[in-house]
């Protein structure tokens, strides 16, 4: 009988769940949530982040202050002993990295149980903001990166991506060239992943393959930082970086600091990994064949693959898996703030939505949208602005509909290269909890959705499949190797699940649709860039 506690730093708030294993009785005993707006004003974040321009960052005291809070939330469940949490791990969201100063190691490792975190890391970043994934700054970096290693298709097979904004390499070339003195005094650059865990363990956490593979700098197939990728991204750059290791390694145990503040006991400290690799197993989709969307602040489609398989086109990425072997992901940045940008421009709620989407016809009468309300990663586009065809924009029904039809028709053309009938999607993410989209989503790609949701609210597979990860990682250093399948047995198959099946006039009504969105999408792009 054990506690396992998974945690999940995403774009928008951080995320607790605790599991509870006795044998074959498994459950969910705790999710508790905090958001970065709401709890946490004094950072000024707006959906979590800062903006100015294309740079879009967020700040690590906010990420720090959020770990120590929910970690005290955790300790005063009902249902949960902290004392008897075993292990604990997390994802993060992906490529934002964390810049440390020379005094980090010392403050990490005798962090004051009586004091606040956030206060004692004052002063131990030596870059304040943290870069982010919806960062659009780095085109030129991108560029020199991919000319420097042969260009775009190299740098993916070497990688797993082309060089892309948001990565993590190209983002430390952008630092290293605009604040010299400032990389300079960067004694260790992390991910938000391996940074939390990093204050978890009261030292260097590792990055896992699964993060690491965000970053332009991983050799895919190696699992190792590439000499190569690191020579073209910064000087000195390999000392700065900590270790790549398998994602279910011990980084250390929970630290004094989390054990004489909170209660806990002898909690295993496993490596974090990004929120869409543990989303991977949260969602039970270790096997290829199955794929996932996950309609959060980015919507993303993913599934797991044996062997690293390169999208042609360089518009998708390949990442390892945190349960071994490799997964495809499809970004797409205009998720769920886009949906949020339609309803509110028309004054409705999530209610009001859906019932929109009850009532508008499959193809909208030939009316379609370029959702590109941001800069775009899928296809990539750096000058926002949405599109409309046959498309009044004050048709507030119309609009919703075209948002929803766009974005899935979008995922369904640009995840074509991975090859494959599609049969059945699990769906995750905050939106999943809206049969409406969801049957949109199964008439685009003409397979079946499904989707777990608790207390009408998605199931947050991120923060799931970090917890599944301590439990694997912990019963590994026993010495007990438990298949994945066991793993996540009775936690990512759950009762009450939602199933939407395709409607056959729709699919056919979609398939004509997409190679108009093809062409448009097209068009737009040879105007736009
Ligand atoms: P992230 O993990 O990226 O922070 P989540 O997966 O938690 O995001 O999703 C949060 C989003 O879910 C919110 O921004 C909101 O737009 C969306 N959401 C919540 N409920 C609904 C709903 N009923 N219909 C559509 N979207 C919803
Ligand atoms: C994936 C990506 C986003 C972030 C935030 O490549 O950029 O999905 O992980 O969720």
């Amino acid at each position: 009988m054990a506690f396992y506690l998974g945690l999940d730093c995403s774009t928008q708030g951080m995320t607790a769940i605790v599991i509870h294993v006795d044998g074959q009785t498994r459950r969910v005993v705790a999710e508790r949530s905090l958001n970065f707006d709401r709890d946490f004003p004094e950072f000024g974040t707006t959906s979590g982040v800062h903006r100015d321009g294309l740079r879009v960052t967020s700040s690590p005291l906010m990420w720090a202050d959020a770990l120590d809070r929910v970690m005290g939330i955790v300790a005063r469940e009902p249902e949960v002993n902290p004392a008897e949490i075993k292990a604990v791990s997390g994802s993060g969201q992906q490529h934002g990295s964390v810049y440390l100063g020379a005094t980090a190691p010392t403050v990490l490792a005798s962090l004051d149980p009586r004091q606040p975190l956030g206060r004692q890391l004052q002063g131990v970043f030596s870059r304040a903001e943290s870069p982010v994934w919806m960062d659009e700054s780095t085109t030129t970096q991108c560029r020199a990166i991919e000319d420097a290693l042969g260009g775009p298709l190299a740098l993916a097979e070497l990688t797993g991506s082309r060089a892309f904004e948001r990565f993590t390499g190209p983002q430390i070339r952008r630092f290293a060239e605009d604040d010299p003195a400032g990389y300079g005094a960067t004694r260790r650059i992390h991910l938000v992943s391996s940074f939390l865990c990093s204050l978890l363990a009261g030292a260097d956490a590792p990055i896992d393959p699964g993060d690491g593979s965000g970053m332009n700098l991983m050799d895919i197939r190696t699992r190792r930082w590439s000499p190569q990728a690191l020579a073209a991204t910064a000087a000195g750059l390999e000392q700065k970086l900590p270790a790549l290791r398998d994602s279910w390694t011990v980084a250390s145990s929970l630290s004094r600091y989390w054990r004489e503040r909170y209660g806990f006991g002898d909690v295993r400290a496993v490596a974090w990994s990004g929120d869409n690799p543990c989303s991977l197993v949260g969602a039970g989709l270790i096997r290829e064949g199955a794929i996932g969307i996950s309609l959060g602040t980015s919507d993303t489609l993913f599934g797991s693959m044996r062997e690293p398989r390169i999208d042609p086109s360089c518009a998708s990425h390949v990442f390892g898996s945190p349960a071994g072997g490799y997964m495809s992901l499809v970004c797409f940045r205009n998720g769920s703030l886009a949906r949020e940008r339609v309803r509110d421009d028309h004054g409705m709620d999530w209610a009001a939505f859906s019932q929109s989407l009850r009532e508008t016809p499959a193809g909208n009468g030939g009316a379609i949208m370029l959702p590109w309300f941001e800069p775009e990663i899928t296809p990539s586009v750096l000058k926002p602005g949405v599109r409309r065809f046959n498309l009044d924009p004050s048709d507030a029904s119309a609009n919703i509909r075209a948002v929803i039809e766009a974005q899935m028709m979008a995922m369904s053309i640009h995840s074509g290269w991975m090859g494959g009938r599609v049969q059945r999607i699990r769906a995750t993410g905050g939106a999943s909890a809206n049969p409406e989209i969801l049957q949109v989503m199964a008439d685009v790609f003409d397979a079946e959705v499904v989707a777990s949701t608790s207390r009408g609210a998605a199931v947050n597979t991120a923060c799931l499949g970090a917890a599944l990860r301590a439990f694997h990682a912990d019963r590994l250093a026993a010495g007990e190797e438990m298949p994945w399948e066991e793993v996540v047995a009775g936690f990512t198959e759950s009762t009450t699940e939602v199933r939407v099946l395709p409607i056959p006039q729709h699919v056919a009504v979609y398939r004509e649709l997409k190679t108009q969105y093809a062409a448009r999408e097209r068009d737009a792009m040879g105007t736009s860039g």
